[in-house]
């Protein structure tokens, strides 16, 4: 430890001891300046008092005791950074953790997960935590650029329903924490719109024409018109894109713009009538504006999951690694739900929501699909998709 470490560590223990901070503040504070176990618990029961000797609570994040008691120094970092998509947190997730732990979050947002994979990619993260859907996770788990998850760690996993601990993008959960699930279908304004919204067809209406919008997103928006034409959406067949570009042109006529979440504040304003967007972000307009309504189309959509995963960059593991765990918290995963308006994960978390968003099941699961890594023939899609902006 270093001179103004000692410092430190000798006025925390003047603190306690003059009864300005309490024994719960004490460990918390150590911890964090990287004072051992053995050390803390020499001081709190020179201090006297009932209490038991601390043990590292699982927000602490560091390693497990060695043989004969002999602690490694917990290193509980002091920043966290994540990279998360927009409108996707709820009011009180971060400040509450960062009220329990000292520990200061930085939030970045996105809109897409090609913008996240090439952030990692870039080699300039500086991300703790990134949020990929399903097959993101398998593009940066095939790039190398994500670790596994220490699962020593984060106890709370053991909520997680069992459907998303073994999932195909991350066999075994090793690499992913489930974070939210949803749909990619539309939104509109039942105000305004006249007639039924229940197909895909209805970007190719010109009645409304630049009153819609399309999100900015290549999976969703190929995929979209895929399965318009009763394709999968993860289709590599040159026929069937060939088709989805053209509908996509057609319906681009109409379009206002491709624009994904920051699209929520048009269709309150009412400035755009039709929108494809997520049914988590259309709940949360709703809630500003009840006229919005979110369909399902009946040729079906994409129904996914968005995960945490660690970067290998990650300077500050430990912390992530404690957000992970708060976050597998039931009333913390509850409180995530109803505040984004998306599926959870969590199984502990459902009893303790009104009306939680449950998994489609008959008729609605058979119209859901999910997207997959394209592998090498994502440079075909990526095509398809320069036609379409440039088109
Ligand atoms: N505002 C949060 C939106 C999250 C969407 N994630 C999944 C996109 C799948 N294409």
């Amino acid at each position: 430890m270093s001179n103004s470490k000692d410092r430190e560590s000798v006025a925390l223990v003047g603190e306690l001891l003059e009864g300005r901070i309490d024994r719960r503040r004490f460990v918390r504070d150590a911890l964090l300046m990287g004072m051992g176990l053995s050390t803390i618990g020499t001081v709190l029961s020179a201090c006297g008092g009932d209490e038991k000797k601390p043990e590292p609570s699982r927000l602490e994040g560091g390693p497990t005791p060695g043989p004969g008691g002999a602690a490694p120094a917990p290193v509980m970092e002091k920043e966290l950074n994540i990279y998360i998509w927009s409108d996707y947190l709820a009011e009180d997730t971060v400040p509450n953790f960062e009220k329990e732990t000292g520990v200061k979050v930085v939030v970045d947002t996105y809109e897409s997960n090609e913008e996240a994979v090439a952030k990692l990619q870039s080699g300039a993260s500086t991300y703790d935590l990134v949020c990929p859907s399903g097959y993101a996770v398998e593009v940066m788990r095939a790039l190398d650029l994500i670790e596994k998850i220490d699962h020593a760690k984060t106890p709370n996993i053991k909520n997680i329903l069992a459907a998303f601990k073994d999932v195909p993008y991350d066999p075994g959960g090793l690499f992913t924490m489930p974070w939210l699930w949803g749909i990619t279908g539309i939104a509109y304004r039942k105000d305004r719109v006249k007639g039924p919204v229940d197909s895909w067809a209805v970007f190719q209406d010109a009645q409304y024409k630049n009153k819609m919008t399309q999100m900015d997103d290549m999976r969703d928006v190929i995929g979209g018109w895929l399965k318009f034409r009763g394709k999968s959406l993860n289709s590599i067949d040159a026929a069937d894109l060939a088709q989805a570009k053209a509908d996509a042109l057609l319906a681009k006529a109409n379009l206002q713009s491709y624009i994904s979440g920051p699209v929520k504040s048009s269709l309150i304003a009412g400035d755009v009538l039709i929108a494809m967007l997520w049914d988590g972000d259309t709940a949360q307009a709703t809630r500003e504006n009840p006229e919005i309504g979110w369909v399902l189309p009946k040729e079906g959509a994409s129904i996914w999951t968005d995960s945490m995963v660690i970067p290998k960059s990650a300077p500050h593991k430990n912390a992530a690694h404690a957000f992970l765990d708060y976050i597998m918290r039931p009333e913390v995963a509850a409180k995530l739900a109803s505040g984004t308006g998306y599926g959870s994960p969590n199984e502990a978390a459902l009893p303790l929501m009104t009306n939680p968003t449950r998994m489609p099941e008959g008729a609605q699961k058979a119209l859901v699909e999910y997207q997959k890594d394209l592998g090498a023939n994502a440079a075909a899609w990526d095509q398809v998709w320069t036609e379409i902006k440039a088109g």
